[in-house]
């Protein structure tokens, strides 16, 4: 009897603004999972590698313009075009680690004035994460880090906005980690939750959809 063939992968979502250290912090934790033999995935939103992640990247790098609902409906498109291999991967035993999600989208759209309900709304449906982890600096520090690379949204009046919608969207099972700490002192908190949510998910725990 093969218990391990019942289980299924953790979907394990970072969100925070740029710089604050989601990259970083998920590539980390790829190694950590693989030393420990878990079986695991680094993906990250927008995937710029489709044809709609392209029209994103494009759109981020300023060289091409979209209205800001027509952008927003592209993000949540290129979730959707990867929803059934996320599925997959999760009930064949893969944990994600997802760099960015549907949080992203609502906060970084409302942000700019669109409604967060209708901002929403193309996400229903949408696999629900497991765990999601904030990764909270303010912007000014995470403006301090340097490298914003110059693409759209990387200014920090903008990023303060984001870090108000973020707030809005939070809900009380969002696991928050201070980001303004050392790396190591992120990352230590950070493995914890990731293990213990790992640990729920291979006992069982059902897979929603978002917004649940
Ligand atoms: P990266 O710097 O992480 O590549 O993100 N964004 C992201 C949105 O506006 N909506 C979304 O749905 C997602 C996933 C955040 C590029 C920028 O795209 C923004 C930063
Ligand atoms: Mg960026």
């Amino acid at each position: 009897n093969n218990r391990n063939s019942d289980s299924r992968g953790a979907l394990i979502v970072l969100e925070g603004l740029d710089r604050s250290g989601k990259s970083s912090q998920s590539s980390r934790m790829m190694s950590y999972l693989e030393g420990l033999g878990v079986s695991a995935e680094l993906w990250r939103f927008p995937d710029r590698s489709t044809c709609v992640g392209q029209m994103i990247s494009s759109y981020l790098a300023n060289k091409s313009d979209l209205d800001d609902h027509t952008i927003h409906l592209l993000f949540s498109a290129n979730r959707w075009e990867k929803r059934s291999l996320m599925e997959t991967k999760l009930r064949t035993g893969t944990t994600l680690i997802v760099d960015r999600y549907s949080y992203s989208g609502v906060a970084f759209s409302s942000a700019k004035g669109l409604d967060i309900e209708w901002c929403k709304a193309p996400e229903m449906g949408l696999l629900a994460p497991d765990l999601v982890v904030y990764l909270n600096i303010p912007p000014e520090k995470a403006a301090e880090r340097g490298g914003y690379g110059g693409e759209r949204y990387e200014q920090l009046d903008f990023q303060r906005k984001v870090a108000h919608h973020y707030q809005v969207l939070r809900d009380p099972s969002w696991k928050i980690i201070d980001a303004s700490l050392p790396i190591e002192d992120v990352e230590k908190p950070l493995r914890d939750m990731v293990l213990d949510c790992v640990k729920t998910c291979k006992k069982g725990k059902t897979l929603l959809n978002l917004w649940s």
